[in-house]
């Protein structure tokens, strides 16, 4: 008897990049000279032990977003917005950061031969970013100030200079970054009931809805999510709808007073009944272990924070819902973080010897 097998199907199709794949929806012409580094068709991970503990028949995922070429979903929008900052023939770009704008911005600016301003809080930007920024090769302002301070100065600075401002104010970012929604619904057939997702300046809850709503106006999903936004206790300008001052979290990325998108913010809020919510440094580092230890997933702190978010709202999420968690940004971004986070099973200073090896790791007396 002959076998006959069917071979797997592998082919995997080449990934063009987030304007080409959704050049449709997006306001490109044959003309814009498009900037990318093949960023988006990032995963949509089931988390099997955080849906048991939520319970109720729950499926969450995440969007992994750290995926992106430079480690965050800062990509999505900025290869929209400096795509059309070459068309429109300007040299330099420029943007205030807690740390991701600032690496993707250099990023996608040196690929299309531009120059790359960035302004961070000096002492304030996470080690990996900022090594990023520098290797891109952006020049680099650290300003003895916070996040809402340096977006104020970048904004003057662009009023009155031939630089392009490419903060979440453009709007070509958060055009770019509704695409992240349309690989949601791509991935999960329609929206989910649920979008958990980490606040600071608002502008990626505002880019996500834009997305579900717009693709529902296509007919590419049949419902909306509600949105449900989650921002650190020290730095929760939205939940306490007022600015705070001097914003404080260990989730650096997220350590924003005055969002820009503030108003935008609230329309979403209200349009998805959704909601804004505070969460803890330790709620958020809590979430940060349990994602890497018993999902195996590595977030930045700062994204953790959707997750959080969803543990701490456990008693409102309905039986049988389909929840995204986005996780903005790469663990790797912050490898001083991961290594505070003291751990028992880290056994330093040994020597190179069977038994003293095999003793420490449980499997001899
Ligand atoms: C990992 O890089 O604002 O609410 O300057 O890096 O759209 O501001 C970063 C924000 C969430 C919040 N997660 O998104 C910047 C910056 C991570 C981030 C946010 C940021 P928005």
């Amino acid at each position: 008897m002959t076998l006959t097998l069917t071979p797997f199907q592998t082919k995997v199709e080449y990934w063009p990049g987030l304007i080409e794949t959704y050049r449709r929806y997006l306001p490109v012409t044959d003309k814009t000279p498009v900037v990318t580094l093949h960023e988006g068709n990032t995963p949509l991970i089931p988390l099997p032990t955080i849906s048991a503990l939520i319970g109720k028949q729950v499926e969450v995922f995440v969007k992994y977003d750290g995926l992106n070429p430079t480690g965050s979903f800062k990509d999505r929008g900025m290869t929209l917005a400096v795509s059309k900052a070459k068309e429109s023939g300007s040299n330099a770009v420029i943007c205030a950061s807690t740390g991701n704008t600032s690496a993707s911005a250099a990023a996608y600016a040196r690929r299309a031969g531009l120059k790359a301003f960035v302004i961070i809080p000096d002492g304030y930007v996470a080690m990996g970013k900022l090594a990023q920024a520098l290797l891109y090769g952006a020049e680099v302002l650290a300003i003895q100030g916070n996040f809402d301070q340096a977006l104020e100065i970048v904004r003057q600075v662009s009023e009155n200079y031939p630089v392009t401002l490419v903060n979440s104010v453009n709007p070509y970012r958060l055009e770019g970054q509704k695409t992240a929604a349309f690989e949601v619904v791509d991935a999960l057939g329609d929206a989910p009931d649920w979008l958990c997702i980490p606040v600071g300046n608002a502008g990626n809850i505002t880019a996500y809805w834009r997305g579900f709503c717009q693709y529902q106006q296509e007919q590419r999903c049949t419902r909306l999510p509600r949105m449900m936004g989650f921002q650190a206790a020290g730095a929760a300008p939205l939940v306490h709808d007022a600015i705070v001052e001097k914003p404080d979290t260990l989730a650096t990325a997220i350590r924003i007073g005055n969002p820009a998108n503030w108003e935008k913010a609230i329309a979403v809020q209200q349009a998805s009944q959704g909601q804004f919510m505070a969460v803890t440094d330790q709620e958020i580092l809590a979430a940060y272990r349990l994602l890497a230890a018993d999902e195996g997933i590595f977030c930045e702190p700062a994204s953790a924070a959707s997750v959080a978010g969803l543990l701490k709202a456990k008693a409102e999420v309905p039986a049988g819902a389909t929840i995204v968690c986005v996780l903005t940004g790469n663990g790797l971004k912050d490898p001083e973080i991961a290594l505070q986070q003291k751990t028992e099973q880290f056994h330093q200073g040994i020597a190179p010897d069977l038994d003293l090896i095999a003793q420490t790791m449980g499997l001899a007396p």
